[in-house]
Parts: C-alpha cells; structure tokens; sequence
C-alpha cells in the first residue's frame, strides 16, 4: 500500500496538535505549511526528534512553500484567526477569508486530488468559500465543527449522569455557531436514552431544565474555552476531532460523523453547507445520512441553517 500523504495548512495552535497526532497514529507523511518562516519547520523537527521515544516513523516536514503539498491524500486547513473573548466567530469572517482564497487557491494548484477538510472559523462560509475557490467536487471538500460539538455535548452528559464519557453517544447537527442543533431525543448512554436517564433522576419538569441547562452550555462551549484561555480558542478538541474524520478517509472506514457537508435537499436545505451525519470514506462524502427530525428539532435546524444562510450570502 502506497504511504499516505497529509498536508496540514496553518501551523498555529491547531496545525501543531495536528501534526503531532497524524504522527502518533502514523497516518501517514505529514507536511505543515505556514507563511510565518520557522514556525512551522521548527514544530515539525520538535515533532520528529520524539519519533525514537513515541516509536513512530513517517516522514515530518515543515515548509513555507506550497509545492511540498504536492500528491496530498487528505489536506486539514486551520489558517486564520482565532476568536478572542467577547468576538463571536462570525467577527471573523473578512480577515479569514482573506486567508482562506490565498489557502484554497493553494490547495487547487498543488493538491488538486486531495480531499479538503476546513476548521477555519466561521466554518459554514470558509468551507462554502474553499469549496468555490478550488473547484473541487462537494464530496471532497467538508468542514470540521459537529465532531466536536457532538463531544462537547457527549461529554457534559456523561459529567451529568456520572457514566463513561466511552457509552455515551450523542450529536449534534446545523451551523457551527450559537444556533446549533444538539439532538437531544436521540442522546443515549449505551442505547438507553438520556431523557430517561435523567427522569429518574430528577423527576420530569427537572430533567428538562437539567437537559436544556446542557444543551445551552455545548451551544456556548467553544466561547466558554475561549473565555478562559484568553489568547486563542480549543486546540486539542477541534484537531483530534478532525484527524478522526482524516483517519476514517485514510483508511476507508466508512465512519459515520457528523459533517460540515454541502447539502441538495437533504434535511430540507438546498445550496448550503450544513452539519448533518455523513459517511466518510477514500472518496470523502460517500452519503449523507437521512432520518425524520420531528417538528421542534426541524424549527431548531431551520433556524441554525438561517444563521448560516445569513453570513453565507454576506460573502458575495
Ligand atoms: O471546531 C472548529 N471548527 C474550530 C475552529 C474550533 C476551534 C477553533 N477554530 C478555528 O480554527 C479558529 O477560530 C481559527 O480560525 C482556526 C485556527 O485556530 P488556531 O487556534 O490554530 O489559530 P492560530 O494558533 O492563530 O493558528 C493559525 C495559523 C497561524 O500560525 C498563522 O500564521 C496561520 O494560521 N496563517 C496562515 N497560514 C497559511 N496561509 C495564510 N495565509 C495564513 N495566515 C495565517
């Protein structure tokens, strides 16, 4: 089997994890491209001098230059700015696609085959934008946000109830932003739905409040990592979240995730990237995966996608 080959575009807080990670699963080559000279060079041999004590061996380079990205598998893009407290991350919106049109046309020049996934903030429009610059096919152009809010969400249900973070499944669909879609009916610990868990509890009229309590704090939860570190946003969450998108393309496993994907009438949308669940697999998005919301989860959708409708179109 030939080596795989990952390029990472940003070399900041998240490229570095990045990097670290596809090293550690020995996903494959990794290349680390930033426009600040040394940065990326320098993490890339901090990188591989561990390889002797972590006992991993795939070539690691950092670089300046776009030519090295050439024969990319899979490319993860994180240039751009992240959020600092109070900024929402739509405030980002005019200097990041600045960088994200540099990046794309990048990306279209020198890694024309590779399948592109986006975590460069706001999500929805840098990968609406990426998709746009570098021509490439939908199925190979995703974002990375529903991984992640999906284990926010996962995680302080498993805190709540006092069970393994492991037999909690939970998601999470939408835009990337304050109107996200957490699925409440369909969260389960092993199965067993949440709701009920937390009925027995508390009692119905408490459960609720406890459930919409959690719901509200995985919708604010990146501004609230963000409040706290004051000098960046999450690092560790949005990279290992995308290299499990990265490793089910790697190595074709057909992972069901929720992705940033465009979507032609799924979940009633049309000519938008949304969360929604997908197949990943050696062609990117193999399917997207359908089922009924019922009418209060389909308002909630409606009005992510508005949201994102919104700062889409603001692009144009
Ligand atoms: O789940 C998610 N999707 C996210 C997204 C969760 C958290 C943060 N998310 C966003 O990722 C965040 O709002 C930012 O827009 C990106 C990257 O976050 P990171 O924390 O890695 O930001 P850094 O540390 O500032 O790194 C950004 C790097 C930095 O090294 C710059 O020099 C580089 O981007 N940069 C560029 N690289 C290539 N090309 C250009 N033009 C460029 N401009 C800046």
């Amino acid at each position: 089997m030939a080596r795989k080959k990952i390029s990472l575009i940003g070399g900041g807080q998240i490229g570095g994890v990045l990097a670290q990670l596809c090293a550690l699963r020995e996903l494959g080559d990794v290349v680390l491209f930033d426009i600040v000279e040394g940065l990326p060079q320098g993490k890339m041999l901090d990188i591989a001098e561990v390889g002797p004590v972590d006992r991993y061996d795939v070539d690691l380079k950092g670089t300046n230059s776009y030519e090295d990205i050439k024969g990319s598998d899979v490319v993860i893009v994180t240039a751009g700015l992240p959020r600092k407290p109070g900024m929402s991350r739509d405030d980002l919106i005019e200097v990041n696609s600045k960088i994200m049109t540099s990046v794309a046309e990048g990306i279209k020049t020198y890694a024309p085959n590779s399948i592109v996934i986006v975590i460069s903030n706001p999500l929805d429009a840098m990968v609406t934008l990426c998709q746009k610059i570098t021509g490439f096919p939908y199925s190979r152009v995703i974002g990375q946000a529903g991984v992640l809010d999906s284990a926010r969400f996962a995680t302080f249900i498993a805190w709540e109830l006092g069970v393994s973070v492991k037999d909690v499944t939970a998601m999470t669909l939408g835009g990337h932003g304050d109107d996200m879609v957490p699925l409440v009916r369909y969260a389960s610990v092993n199965g067993i739905p949440v709701m009920e868990l937390l009925e027995q509890k508390y009692g119905a009229e408490k459960a609720k409040e406890v459930m919409e309590a959690m719901v509200k704090r995985t919708r604010g939860a990146g501004g609230e990592v963000v409040a706290l570190l004051k000098t960046g946003s999450a690092f560790y969450s949005p990279a290992s979240s995308a290299i499990s998108m990265a490793e089910s393309i790697l190595k074709d496993q057909k992972r069901v995730l929720p992705t940033c994907c465009y979507l032609q009438g799924e979940f009633g949308v049309s000519g938008y990237y949304v969360g929604v669940p997908a197949v990943l697999g050696e062609k990117g998005v193999e399917k997207i995966i359908q089922f009924k919301l019922d009418a209060e989860e389909q308002a909630m959708m409606d009005k992510s996608v508005a949201a994102v409708k919104g700062l889409v179109d603001s692009m144009k």
